[in-house]
């Protein structure tokens, strides 16, 4: 490994020559970018076997994080970051007339997520190396991630995100650790020596070939970075089975039908968080993950000669939301049927192994199979499945024996349905909220019942991001303003960053960080032009809503508000106020019609707004295509206002508000997911809260009490603003096009609130208008939030988890 910028341009150019066979001059960025992403992850391939030897040697207890998403990005910057060279082959390159965040741009986004979810999972990833605790992922590597999103004519389109068409210089393929995932067939029982042995017999074998991404962390002042592994599972189809089908009479044609299906279960990540869809494909996803995760798990384990007694000490098994919970199953059926244990013993190792986080309550996201489904594809496993509810419905009716009720809502098989949330709280030890407000929400209300039966199994573990990422990446000079201020131990340490706070009225400090949002804008403002041709004011205030595009987050309510100010400045265009550019970024699901329409009504808005003389000095509106995880690093640390809007009780935590919170924006939010624990460290003074609260909002929905056309009738503003969405008018050039969001809210009632939370809205961006021009307290407002989002940095919620559900120690301490 290079250890200065000398060496590091001489080990360069080597490569350049040796693997190009060109010279200097003539290489592209492309050529940059390969070559410098091949000497990082050779040069890890060290570091990372000797991690993997210590972690032999140590024998101490992993952590297997299962999920069916991990959103990474772009690796190549964070991973210079993590090994400590970041510096020196930035300046080395610029040197040689390259600058490395051209090269970066190089990289395809591994886009393998849909949002909040997907990303926590790589967020972790990142503290669990560079926490140095022993934590690899599991996932699955879809030939093609979450679509990309093109803007025609204001509409979205989706197109295919194929990112591995130039290959991925990250991952290694590892043929010597495939293993074979079987579906279909059918159970044979046989009686040996008084006990029942299952088996399997004319299943559909598929091979499962890992591919292994080292998870690099931090290595501060450490000799090396510890080195996890990211293994992401690719399906390829057996040779074998063409055998199989000729002779089953199958034929050559059949064994191509059989290739492609193969292929199917790891080409495309499900885009949907719209509505819950049961598609045969998406169950297939799960348990491949499952069963190629655990096969890699327990052979790991195998080589420590235990019996299976041991396992819970040695192994965490985790799984991300309830996508993965048929590892519990599966465990199962291997102990049961592979390793001859019986039934409580299994269940017993299962349960101490396994832990789960849920990630929202929101009803239509709740998995559910049809029974025949699950049989049809997994015939053994779904026995097991039955022989857990059987015995977990059992166990209830002994403990309600007068509330049958009660135990048919508990129960993991019911109508047909096997209700994947209940068995995963059976299967689990622990089952965590993501944030405090969405923990008490599942414990009080959801989950009541279960939280009855197991107090001891709930618990809170709140979200959090990784600030190497977020804020060493993405933000630069503010990084280097506080580490300049504070020193450099907040980066191992981030709950230090509150030793900032003592700077929050100091005056150069804040003209510094105002300077350095200021750099941030006209970055993100020349992106903005390049792209779409526009000019962008960097006097205006850069406010903000990124994140997928759902109704209960209320994009609609933020668009509302912009067509409400439009008419404001129309009728008075002397109106005071400070000039405001709106910026959105966000994906709807392909067949989330309300969604794609509300996208069509920003990109309207803008159309008009941006091309009024009127109004275009104070106010503007850009929707930003293809929102990803590179466009988030671009867009957050150029924001002033951060917009968290969704519905109380809806959101389960958010962790976009804490990435922007580091980056030194102020929220306007709603009382809702983590907003709440941001509140209380900020106070009233350092954000904009409105709106209903979570029990208000649930006691409606319980109660009802709630009449949107009453709002309606008795306010102008919402009268004038919603009329504009059906009458032929700015926003509208043919007739029907907005009626579904304007129906959405008068004829079905507004189910998110948006009126009702409308007069506090636009109140609140009153006040955010007021406090921007106080120059001096909105820059002590910001430092505020910077200082205390180190409280939100994933490396704390991972040591939560570490320490109160896997019981996991570091193996390496940073
Ligand atoms: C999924 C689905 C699936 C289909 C039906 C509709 C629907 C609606 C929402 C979702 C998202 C479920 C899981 C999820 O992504 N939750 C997010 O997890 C983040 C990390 O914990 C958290 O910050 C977000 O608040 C939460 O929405």
């Amino acid at each position: 490994m290079f250890t200065s910028k000398e060496s590091f341009k001489s080990i360069f150019q080597d490569n350049v020559v040796s693997k190009l066979g060109k010279t200097l001059e003539e290489v592209s960025s492309e050529d940059v970018y390969t070559i410098l992403s091949r000497m990082i992850r050779e040069s890890a391939g060290k570091e990372w076997a000797a991690t993997n030897r210590e972690f032999k040697d140590n024998e101490e207890k992993q952590v297997y994080y299962l999920s069916l998403e991990f959103l990474i990005g772009r690796l190549l910057g964070n991973n210079l970051l993590n090994m400590g060279v970041l510096e020196i082959v930035q300046e080395g390159l610029e040197d040689l007339g390259v600058s490395l965040s051209e090269i970066e741009e190089q990289e395809a986004d591994a886009g393998l997520g849909n949002g909040g979810l997907g990303r926590l999972a790589a967020c972790f990833m990142d503290s669990l190396a560079s926490l140095g605790y022993a934590g690899h992922g599991c996932g699955i590597r879809y030939k093609y991630g979450l679509f990309e999103q093109k803007i025609v004519d204001g509409n979205q389109v989706e197109l295919p995100d194929n990112w591995l068409q130039k290959g991925n210089e990250w991952e290694v393929r590892r043929d010597d650790r495939k293993v074979e995932v079987r579906f279909g067939g059918n159970v044979q029982v046989h009686e040996k020596d008084g006990e029942l042995e299952f088996s399997l017999h004319d299943y559909e074998g598929v091979w499962a070939i890992p591919y292994d991404v080292p998870v690099i962390g931090y290595k501060g002042n450490k000799e090396s970075s510890h080195m996890n592994t990211l293994r992401l599972w690719s399906a390829e189809p057996m040779r074998e089975m063409a055998s199989r089908s000729s002779s089953s009479g199958g034929n050559y044609y059949s064994y191509l039908d059989y290739n492609r299906s193969v292929e199917s279960i790891s080409e495309f990540l499900y885009p949907d968080d719209s509505q819950y869809e049961g598609r045969l494909l998406r169950l297939k996803q799960q348990y491949f993950l499952c069963s190629a995760g655990l096969q890699s798990i327990l052979r790991t384990y195998d080589k420590l000669g235990l019996s299976y007694e041991e396992l819970p000490k040695k192994i965490a098994i985790h799984i991300n939301d309830t996508h993965p919970t048929l590892v519990i199953p599966e465990l199962m059926r291997i102990l049961l049927d592979e390793k001859g244990y019986g039934w409580d013993t299994a269940w017993e190792i299962v349960t101490k192994t396994v832990s789960y986080t849920n990630h929202t309550i929101l009803s239509e996201a709740l998995e559910k199979w049809p029974t025949h489904m699950v049989r049809e594809l997994l015939p053994r496993v779904y026995m097991i499945i039955e022989e857990i509810n059987t015995r977990f419905c059992g166990m209830l009716m002994d403990k309600y024996p007068n509330d049958p009720d009660r135990v048919a809502h508990m129960a993991i098989v019911f109508d047909d349905q096997v209700k994947m949330a209940h068995l995963a709280i059976a299967g689990s030890h622990s089952i965590n909220g993501v944030a405090a407000l969405h923990t008490d929400i599942l414990k009080q209300r959801e989950m009541k019942n279960f939280y009855e039966l197991y107090p001891d199994r709930f618990n809170n573990k709140t979200n959090g991001i990784t600030h190497r990422r977020w804020l060493m990446h993405a933000n630069p000079e503010l990084s280097q303003l506080v580490s300049e201020s504070i020193g450099t131990r907040w980066i191992t340490h981030p709950q230090e960053m509150v030793g900032i706070l003592k700077y929050s009225e100091d005056a150069s400090f804040q003209e510094r960080t105002a300077q350095i949002k200021l750099n941030n804008k006209q970055k993100l403002a020349s992106y903005i032009e390049q792209k779409y041709d526009v000019k962008v004011n960097t006097d205006s205030i850069f406010d903000v809503q990124v994140k997928r595009l759902h109704a209960y987050k209320r994009q609609f309510l933020n668009i509302l508000h912009i067509i409400h100010l439009y008419h404001q400045i129309k009728a008075m265009p002397s109106l005071d106020m400070v000039p405001r550019t709106f910026i959105f970024g966000a994906k709807a699901a392909p067949s989330y019609y309300l969604a794609k329409s509300t996208i069509k009504l920003i990109n309207s808005v803008a159309n008009v707004v941006n091309n009024d003389p009127d109004v275009k000095d104070k106010l503007n509106v850009f929707f930003l295509e293809n929102y990803s995880v590179s466009l988030a690093e671009k867009i957050i640390p150029a924001a002033d206002v951060s917009e968290q809007i969704s519905t109380a009780s809806k959101e389960a935590s958010g962790t976009g508000n804490m990435k922007f919170m580091m980056n030194g924006a102020l929220t306007v939010g709603t009382l809702d997911g983590a907003n709440v624990e941001m509140h209380e460290m900020l106070g009233d003074n350092n954000m904009f809260i409105f709106g209903l609260h979570a029990n208000q909002v649930m006691d409606y929905y319980q109660h009802g009490g709630y009449n949107a056309r009453d709002i309606y009738n008795s306010d102008s503003r919402i009268q004038e603003v919603m009329n504009q969405l059906i009458e032929r008018g700015p926003f509208t050039n043919h007739n029907n096009e907005f009626d579904i969001l304007y129906r959405s809210i008068l004829d079905m009632n507004d189910e998110y609130f948006v009126l009702k939370d409308f007069s506090a809205y636009t109140e609140a961006h009153v006040q955010i208008d007021l406090a921007y021009r106080n120059r001096k307290e909105w820059l002590k407002k910001s430092i505020h939030n910077i200082g205390h989002s180190g409280k939100f940095s994933s490396d704390l919620t991972i040591g939560q988890y570490a320490s109160e559900i896997w019981k996991i120690k570091p193996v390496d301490r940073p």
